[in-house]
This record gives C-alpha cells, sequence and structure tokens, in this order.
C-alpha cells in the first residue's frame, strides 16, 4: 500500500482519487497555526528541561501534522487515548501549558481531568492505554451514543502483547475505535525495521480491521484521511488502524542522544520532509498567508512561550496522598496499609 499524500515535500498539492479535501486557505492557515504553536510549546519545554526546571521532556517535534490532522478531524466528544507524546494533540483539544508541564515538573503524576477534555491523562507504560481504548470503546458501544474513540501509540508500543490483544479485540467486539499509529521510524534507539517484517497496517488487516497507510508529514492527508475513516468508525464500520509515517526529529527524550544509534543523513532526509515547513512553502506559493497573518501567529508563538515558562514556575506542588486515593474508587485494606507506611516514612524525614 502506498502511502497516501496529498501535500509534497515540495509543498505541492497532489490529487488522490480515493480521497479528496477540499482545502481552503482558512484550513491551511488553522493548521499552521496550531502546528507552530505546538512547535513553540515543544521548544520551550527542552528548554525549561535544559535549565533544570523539568525534569523529563520527550519533544513531539516532526510530529506535528500526524497529530494536528488527525485530532481535528475528531469531535470534541470523541475520548481520546494518548500515548506520552501527544502535545500537539493535547493543545487542540485546550490543555493549557501548566497541565501539560506538571507531570515532567515531578509536581503531578498527570495534569488534568482527562473528562474534561475527553483527553486521557497520558500513558508511560507502552501500549497499555489500547487494551483501555478498548474497553471503554466497548462502553461506548453499549452507551448507544455516535461518540466514538481514539488511541495513540507508537510503532515500538506495537510490538507488545497489548497492542495485538487489543487489535484483536476491538475487531472481535466491533467496537466504534480508531488505532492511529504514528510510527516515527524509532523506539528509543530500535528502528521499525528491526521491531515488524510486515508493516503495521497489513498486520491489523490480519486482524480484520480496515487500515491505511498515510503520510504522517502531510497534515492535508493525514486529516482526510482520518476523516473518512472516522466516519466510517461512527457510522458503525467497526474499528480501524491509521498508520502514519513520520519522523522523530529530535532525541527518544531529554535523557537520549540519537547521535549515538542514527545517522545525520537520516535526520537531513527526514528534515527535508518536515511537515511545517512543507505547509508553509504551500501557504506562500498559493498566496494564502501574508505578513498580518504571520505576525499573529508570531506573537501568539511569543505569548505561549512566556505562559510556558511562567506556569512552569507557578506549578504548585501536588498534594502526596494522591497517589493513593486517586487509585481506586474504594480503598482496599492493601491500600491503606501502604498508605500508613508512606505517611510513617515521611513522617521519619527530618524536614
Ligand atoms: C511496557 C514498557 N516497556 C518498555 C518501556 C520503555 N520505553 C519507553 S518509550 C519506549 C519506546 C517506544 O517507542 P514507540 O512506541 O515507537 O514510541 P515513540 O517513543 O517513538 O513515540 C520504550 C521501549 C515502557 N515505557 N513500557
Ligand atoms: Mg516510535
Amino acid at each position: 500500500m502506498e502511502p497516501v499524500q496529498l501535500l509534497g515535500p515540495d509543498g505541492r498539492l497532489r490529487e488522490h482519487p480515493d480521497w479528496p479535501l477540499e482545502v481552503t486557505p482558512e484550513l491551511c492557515r488553522d493548521f499552521y497555526r496550531k502546528m507552530r504553536l505546538a512547535r513553540q510549546l515543544d521548544n520551550e519545554a527542552l528548554a525549561l528541561q535544559r535549565q533544570g526546571e523539568l525534569g523529563l521532556w520527550l519533544q513531539s517535534l516532526g510530529q506535528e501534522a500526524a497529530q494536528v490532522g488527525s485530532i481535528t478531524a475528531l469531535r470534541e466528544e470523541d475520548y481520546v487515548f494518548p500515548s506520552y507524546r501527544e502535545h500537539a494533540a493535547a493543545l487542540c483539544r485546550g490543555l493549557t501549558p501548566a497541565e501539560l508541564l506538571i507531570q515532567w515538573r515531578g509536581n503531578q503524576h498527570s495534569g488534568w481531568d482527562p473528562r474534561q477534555y475527553r483527553f486521557h491523562i497520558y500513558t508511560l507504560v507502552l501500549a497499555a492505554q489500547l487494551p483501555h481504548a478498548t474497553g471503554y470503546a466497548m462502553g461506548v458501544q453499549r452507551d448507544g451514543t455516535d461518540e466514538i474513540v481514539a488511541a495513540y501509540f507508537g510503532d515500538g508500543a506495537a510490538s507488545e502483547g497489548e497492542a495485538n490483544e487489543a487489535l484483536n479485540w476491538a475487531a472481535a467486539a466491533d467496537v466504534p475505535l480508531l488505532f492511529f499509529c504514528q510510527n516515527n521510524q524509532w523506539a528509543i534507539s530500535t528502528p521499525t525495521r528491526a521491531q515488524m517484517r510486515a508493516p503495521l497496517h497489513q498486520r491489523a488487516q490480519g486482524f480484520g480491521l480496515e487500515a491505511h497507510v498515510v503520510d504522517g508529514n502531510d497534515v492535508l492527508a493525514v486529516h482526510a484521511v482520518t476523516t473518512e475513516v472516522v466516519k466510517r468508525v461512527r457510522d458503525g464500520g467497526g474499528p480501524a488502524l491509521i498508520e502514519a509515517l513520520t519522523y522523530r526529529m529530535a532525541g527518544h527524550s531529554t535523557s537520549d542522544d540519537p547521535g549515538r544509534y542514527r545517522s545525520d543523513s537520516e535526520l537531513d532526509s527526514w528534515r527535508a520532509r518536515d511537515p511545517l515547513g512543507r505547509l508553509e512553502t504551500l501557504l506562500e506559493s498559493e498566496g494564502w498567508i501574508d505578513q498580518e497573518f504571520r505576525d499573529e501567529v508570531d506573537t501568539e508563538c511569543t505569548e505561549l512561550a512566556a505562559e510556558t515558562r511562567r506556569a512552569c514556575d507557578e506549578l504548585p506542588l501536588g498534594e502526596v496522598g494522591a497517589l493513593f486515593s486517586t487509585v481506586l474508587a474504594e480503598e482496599t485494606e492493601l491500600l491503606a496499609e501502604e498508605r500508613r507506611h508512606h505517611q510513617q516514612l515521611l513522617a521519619s524525614y527530618v524536614d
């Protein structure tokens, strides 16, 4: 299967017979703005980590098109299960920099109320969110609403047993669930080619899911394919999978040095396919962007950076007891014992 592409790396539009999209200046400007903001937040968080203000950060650099193009194809009430790198998607859902950063500053285990944004907390245990999403989608199915569920995961996570169990279970139960894999070519230092022989979209078809592959650095293609697939899932077509071919342009996390396992030439070849650059080229060549709009986006980005820095500085310390009180609806004896033990431990510290 050839990846669907509507906007080439050269910034030119391409027609696709199966995946038409009404490409308007407004749509392209909106995507551009969202992607610029996401990149800005990502840069600022990286700087904050380097300055010792965050313990860790996982960059979404290079994956903005995959995330923005897909999340905007969902309705606000559709429930999303992200992995841990979905900052661009999170921003589109209205999460604030404070909510996104607090976990990485180590002040809280997660930063937001998932029900408020219909955007679940980040999952660091690879693929754990996929059976959760499947179970949630079974609930949605029983509620009989026309809400759907979407779950993001990576190429590395696709090797987990839970990912494969979830694909099979979702297909067997015929739930309204979209699996969205960002194949960013790497799982820390393991390349995708060392993880799987058959491409993931092919494997998903084997489980009985409708599956597609798309140029994940082409926001228009991602949006076109996701919009259509979401429609089919919503209309009772069963679960589906989209594999977005993209690239993690930064290290795995701020603790990683990608120079130890991948070449500069590989990075350069993907820089030439940068999702933001090609959209900007399109906007320029079509005359859909003027200085006023550029200034507006620049100002918004500067404000977001300032807000991110200020929010980080003012993040409240979390309540340590939440570690125990938010695990189960009703505390078990074991949990109560662990909580008491933990309190005794804290009390034993001198300051
Ligand atoms: C169950 C489990 N095993 C191992 C890890 C360690 N780990 C964290 S991220 C990662 C790589 C994940 O790669 P991928 O799924 O492609 O996502 P990406 O980081 O590329 O977005 C690994 C092995 C983990 N978090 N959870
Ligand atoms: Mg990956």
